[in-house]
């Protein structure tokens, strides 16, 4: 493939979204063609799916029901946008992918990791991002953005203990490959995020170009 597959992760309300749109400007200004995608969704099917993890219900969802639907939006995103996308030469933002389902099914469902990695090899095979932005802010400066939209989502009801979790996974996975990861400090001001975001751009260039 001959694009460049890069994800944006995070806690909720690190910006992911926001500054997703900034970097791809930053980049269509450079010529560059930009697919912007996010998971879980990104094509029709998956948007389905999407709407059932995050629908508030009275009825439970099983941790691996949640985990089977998330790789099932995933196969689809792949089938249809990632992987075209890749192959034409696109660069391929994508707001959140499989760090997240280790960061939320792993470390705030409390499932394991082999068996997370089990699905990852069976659905995506060898593609893994080539660079992944992790917006990093305490669970609170977050919760407080995300609340101010209105009504929050089945995940964003979750307590504490849960975003704790998913915050430090995020954390110790970006510690293990500092390769792959960049930390975005993300609970500064945007002009302060976006500042870190233009510092990244040479190298994001120098990684898309060879
Ligand atoms: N999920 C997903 C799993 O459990 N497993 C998986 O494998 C996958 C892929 C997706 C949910 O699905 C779960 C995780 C999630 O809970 P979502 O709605 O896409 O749900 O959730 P988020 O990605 O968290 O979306 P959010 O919109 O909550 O967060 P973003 O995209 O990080 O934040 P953004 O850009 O929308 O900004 C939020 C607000 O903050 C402001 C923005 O203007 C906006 O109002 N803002 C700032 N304000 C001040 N300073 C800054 N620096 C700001 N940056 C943004």
């Amino acid at each position: 493939m001959t694009g460049l597959f890069i994800t944006l992760e995070g806690p909720e309300g690190a910006g992911k979204t926001t500054n997703r749109e900034y970097l791809a400007a930053r980049l269509r200004a450079e010529g560059i063609d930009v697919v912007l995608t996010r998971e879980p969704g990104g094509t029709p099917l998956a948007e389905r799916i999407r709407e059932l993890l995050l629908a508030p219900s009275d009825d439970a969802m099983c941790a691996d029901t949640e985990l089977l639907l998330v790789f099932a939006a995933r196969a689809q995103h792949l089938a249809e946008v990632i992987r075209p996308a890749l192959e034409r030469g696109a660069v391929v933002l994508c707001d959140r992918f499989t760090d997240a389902t280790y960061a939320y099914q792993g470390g705030g469902r409390g499932l394991s990791k082999e068996r997370i990695a089990t699905l990852e090899s069976f659905v995506q095979g060898h593609l893994r991002p080539d660079l992944t932005l992790v917006f990093d802010l305490p669970i609170e400066v977050g919760m407080a953005r995300a609340s101010a939209r209105g009504r929050l989502d089945r995940f964003e009801q979750e307590g504490r203990t849960f975003f704790d979790a998913v915050r430090s996974t995020y954390l110790q996975r970006a510690e293990a490959a500092p390769q792959r990861y960049r930390l975005i400090d993300a609970a500064q001001s945007l002009e302060h995020v976006q500042a870190q975001l233009d510092a990244l751009m040479p190298q994001v260039l120098g990684l898309y170009r060879g």
